[in-house]
């Protein structure tokens, strides 16, 4: 009822930024290759491909001194705030026209520019992060300085009492602890962990997966974004190390003990169902991380599956 005449933006974001390992922004090329597009043609969508960013910029960027892009210790603000901006843009926009939004990273510091991009065309949108990591550091609170662990800190305004690098400022950072929640918890940082109790954020760890299994951990998770049985627009941010490195080993954080392939594909299959899901992030695949041919299969063909699941396809 939210998308229009099944019609798919794939929205390319070929970003490294947010961390120091290159090769993650190849992640939307490999998936592409792997015939994501006309895969999702197949089972119905009106596909178009956007590449908001400009690949030969972000090169140069990434070659600038890295003494020069710095807040405290925090690493390449600048070159994260522009990018994220011009995604938050595109993705506005295109969320706007009533089209899902698919957005293929690049690493999560994405999320600041596309989460805020589709709460603008939904305001009151649910937004679940699925995630070995809880991406929710501060720039107060990051020890590795990498904004890849930061976005949700963002989206939330939790650096506007600190002093905000300029090129983040634009960020409405208006996501409300009660319209976010996290699944697949199992490295969160002693900050983070203080910040997710005292906001009372919503998280299911690996802990709540195995306890409850992860048909009831969706249901709990889908009950808290729209209370009482209600409903409302939905957004998925996928991390792909939330799956366990078995599955998907070409990622720059991996974390062992994590959700099963089909654990991880069961959940996006459940947001398909509610016919509710307006937009999708799948984040932090890195072909060049792996040691062989096996690995970048096994993680492109995951991600890729995550994104076919998530749009109906294993739907009958
Ligand atoms: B990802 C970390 F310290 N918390 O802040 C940090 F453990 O997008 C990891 O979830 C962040 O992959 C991981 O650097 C970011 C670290
Ligand atoms: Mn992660
Ligand atoms: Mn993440
Ligand atoms: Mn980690």
């Amino acid at each position: 009822k939210y998308i229009k005449n099944n019609q798919l933006a794939i929205v390319q974001a070929p970003f490294c930024g947010g961390q120091g390992k290159s090769g993650v922004e190849k992640g939307p090329k490999y998936m592409l290759r792997h015939g994501l597009e006309s895969n999702l043609k197949e089972i119905g969508w009106e596909t178009t491909i956007e590449s908001p960013l400009n690949e030969k910029y972000i090169q140069e960027m990434m070659e600038r001194d890295e003494i020069t892009d710095q807040f405290k210790n925090t690493k390449r603000p600048g070159l994260v705030g522009e990018t994220t901006q011009t995604l938050y843009q595109s993705i506005a926009a295109l969320a706007k026209e009533k089209k899902f939004v698919l957005t293929l990273g690049g690493d999560h510091s994405i999320a600041i520019g596309t989460v805020s991009g589709v709460q603008e065309a939904y305001p009151d949108v649910g937004l679940l992060w699925i995630d070995a990591h809880a991406d929710i550091n501060t720039l107060e609170s990051t020890d590795s300085g990498n904004l890849h662990g930061c976005p949700v800190s963002f989206l939330m305004g939790l650096n506007k009492e600190l002093e905000c690098p300029p090129s983040l400022k634009w960020v409405p950072g208006s996501l409300s602890p009660d319209k976010i929640v996290y699944i697949g918890l199992r490295d969160v940082d002693k900050a983070e962990k203080k910040i997710i109790k005292d906001l009372g954020i919503k998280a299911y760890s690996m802990y709540h997966v195995d306890k409850f299994g992860i048909n009831k951990v969706i249901e709990m998770a889908l009950e808290c974004l729209h209370p009482n049985g209600g409903r409302g627009p939905i957004m998925c941010s996928y991390d792909v190390d939330a799956v366990d490195p078995l599955f998907v080993p070409a990622t720059g954080t991996p974390v062992r003990g994590g959700l099963t392939l089909r654990e991880g594909l069961f959940l996006v299959e459940r947001l398909a169902e509610t016919g509710d899901l307006v937009a999708l992030d799948i984040v932090e695949c890195n072909p060049e991380l792996a040691v062989d041919d096996i690995h970048v299969s096994d993680t492109i063909s995951a991600g890729c599956a995550i994104a076919r699941c998530a749009l109906g396809e294993t739907l009958l």
